[in-house]
């Protein structure tokens, strides 16, 4: 298992431990597999999605590592999988694509956003890898 760490968060301000290493991400929605749907992330309780402004293969490669998947084959945007109901937790995400989470990626403050549903991002990954996440 990881050791203890702990990482200074800008966007909470707030120090979170090695839980945020594994920051949980599911993939969910109408035809959505283990490795492909539309992207949830869990943040303070609740589940949310992710709206598709910047959303691009880099930031789908970082979804597809979290998710113990192989590689990314696309990005797609405009709700592909269906329209979330949960809030939307994060706008505005830029990826280099080498990012252990998507917290590490740029994106506005949680919560602060100016999407709607119709704009959740989503994943497709190719095969499966092993995860290098332990819950
Ligand atoms: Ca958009
Ligand atoms: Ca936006």
């Amino acid at each position: 298992s990881l050791p203890p760490q702990q990482f200074w968060f800008t966007d909470t301000n707030e120090w979170l431990t090695q839980s945020v290493l594994c920051f949980k991400v599911r993939l969910t929605g109408s035809g959505s597999s283990r490795c492909s749907g539309r992207v949830e992330v869990y943040y303070s309780g609740s589940w949310g999605t992710v709206c598709d402004d910047g959303w691009n293969l880099n930031a789908a490669q970082v979804v597809c590592r979290q998710m113990g998947c192989a590689s990314a084959l696309s990005a797609p945007g405009s709700a592909a999988f269906g329209q979330g109901s949960d809030p939307i937790l994060l706008d505005n995400v830029v990826c280099s694509g080498t990012e252990q989470t998507l917290r590490n990626c740029q994106h506005r403050t949680i919560m602060e956003h100016d999407c709607s549903h119709s704009e959740d991002a989503s994943v497709i990954c190719s095969g499966e890898a092993l995860s290098t996440c332990h819950f």
